[in-house]
């Protein structure tokens, strides 16, 4: 398991050596206020030009896996993701003010599943260098299909599969550590931090948050991600499984 990291000295230094960085983020307070947030978003309907989003097929029936793009419509999750410490905390890890570039709820229902190893940055066009975290909404641990990292290893895009996840011959070379998170902390990570997880075995939901962002001195490119997500996502099918990003890396079952 990974060694964890708390508190705020030498948060960068610990980002910038091994590519994440664990910290406690919220309250039991704001933790019940977050759940309630994102039982508000799932309950959403479907749409075509508002929000996002994904279902899977679990051996339950169809189960929601996955929301994009909500904070135009959720004022709350909004504010926790533009505003405040964990705003503050990205611009720290870059080392200048952050703006969000894409925000996404991955819900891991019990049944889900998980994500072929990988690196975001194939799937995060524009810009190289971004900077992601697992807000944990509930305890996420090796039973639920806790993230699993490759540390100090963010420097390059890596060699990668068919589907833009990592190559097979390279996964195998690489050093993989489980990274439970507790609700209410918050895992960042480098964009080029190779990372997997396994499926929801267990009988606990396992949702997160994962807010990304960029150096603002890069531009503020939330609308054209969006924009491009879906005339790619529209125009070229990646793999077989259901498709949540621009790369293959979700292995969730189609509902069809
Ligand atoms: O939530 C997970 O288990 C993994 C998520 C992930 O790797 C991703 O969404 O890129």
């Amino acid at each position: 398991m990974l060694s964890f990291r708390y508190g705020d000295e030498g948060l960068k230094e610990h980002f910038d050596l091994h590519g994440w960085v664990l910290v406690d983020t919220l309250q039991d307070d704001d933790v019940r206020r977050l759940r309630a947030w994102i039982d508000d978003v799932a309950s959403w309907p479907d749409t075509t030009d508002k929000w996002l989003h994904y279902r899977e097929l679990t051996d339950d029936g169809p189960k929601l896996c996955r929301t994009e793009n909500f904070t135009p419509f959720h004022r709350e999750l909004k504010q926790l993701l533009t505003a405040g410490s964990v705003l503050a905390t990205a611009t720290q890890l870059l080392g200048e003010p952050a703006v969000l570039y894409k925000e996404k709820i991955n819900y891991k229902l019990v049944g889900g599943a998980g994500y072929a190893p990988h690196q975001d940055a194939p799937a995060y066009p524009f810009i190289d260098s971004h900077i992601s975290c697992m807000v944990a909404i509930d305890d996420s641990d090796t039973e639920n299909g806790c993230l699993e990292v490759a540390s100090s290893c963010f420097g390059e895009v890596l060699p990668m599969n068919d589907v833009g996840c990592i190559a097979e011959q390279v996964v195998a070379t690489l050093t993989w550590t489980a990274a439970p998170v507790r609700a209410g902390q918050t895992l960042w990570f480098h964009s080029r931090t190779p990372h997997r997880s396994g499926p929801n075995n267990s009988s606990r939901d396992r949702r997160a948050l994962y807010p990304t962002y960029n150096a603002a001195s890069e531009g503020d490119l939330r609308d054209d991600y969006y924009r491009a997500k879906l005339e790619q996502m529209a125009n070229h099918k990646v793999g077989s499984n259901v498709q949540v990003s621009l790369i293959g890396d979700f292995q969730g079952r189609p509902v069809e």
